[in-house]
């Protein structure tokens, strides 16, 4: 679906505005990362500013920590607030049935799982172009491999049908690192109609540390779109 880059835009500030909105005092919240995120932790630093909400920040990402700290926004580790009243984040792509989820475009799947399994609610914030029947549709899954041994960690991944395109850093030939300091592998499965047993074949395989299908673990879903904003639960 072909939609100007303003919409999409006016989309994710919609979304976000109306996911901060689910935030009280006193909550400890994961900050996703992406840019629609970006949008939800602007809109809590908005309330943070102008309405004094206090609330402890979890982030999942360097660039998500250093949004929330230009706000003022307090920051914990997950060491330090290891139960989260909410996550909220973005995704790739999101299934209308069930509300499967590839995320880790943006890098930070590993903190990203990690943060959401902490969490008792899960809300995951998108435009309507991320809705997809399958998973698979426009997306790769997203695979977060050590770095040593990543050749071999990726003939495993091509073994279980994986076409595999090694993530590089913008504009270079060098390899993307994560946060974490290990790579990222986008494999092309195709359309993916049984994703809970392709997320624990691709974590069986010694060297990955992490693959972006988050399966049976999202809550509720803030869709933005032409017909204004959609609130799944
Ligand atoms: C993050 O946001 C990632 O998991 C996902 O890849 C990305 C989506 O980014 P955007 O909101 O910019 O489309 O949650």
């Amino acid at each position: 679906m072909s939609m100007d880059v303003s919409q999409i835009e006016i989309y994710k500030q919609q979304v976000g505005k109306v996911a901060a909105s689910l935030v009280t005092s006193g909550m400890i919240v994961g900050l996703g990362s992406g840019s629609t995120s970006a949008c939800v932790v602007r809109a809590l630093g908005k309330r943070w500013q102008e309405e004094g909400l206090r609330f402890i920040g979890v982030p999942t990402s360097v660039e998500t920590a250093h949004l929330a700290q230009s706000f003022g926004i307090e920051l914990a580790t997950l060491g330090q607030c290891p139960e989260l009243d909410l996550d909220i984040d973005g995704a790739d792509e999101v299934t209308h049935q069930h509300y499967h989820l590839i995320k880790g475009l943006g890098g930070a799947l590993l903190r990203e799982k990690i943060v959401r399994y902490a969490a008792k609610k899960f809300v995951v914030v998108v435009d309507e172009r991320k809705m997809v029947d399958q998973l698979g549709d426009h997306t790769p899954v997203p695979v977060e491999v050590t770095p040593f041994g990543w050749e071999a960690t990726a003939k495993h991944l091509e073994k279980i049908g994986a076409k595999i395109s090694i993530r590089l850093k913008k504009e270079s030939k060098e390899f993307f690192l994560t946060d974490g300091a290990n790579m990222i592998l986008d494999c092309n499965f195709g359309l993916i109609t049984e994703p809970a047993q392709l997320e624990k074949a691709i974590n069986e395989i010694v060297g990955v540390m992490e693959n972006g299908l988050f399966v049976h673990c999202t809550d509720e879903v803030l869709i933005a779109g032409h017909d204004g904003i959609q609130h799944l639960k």
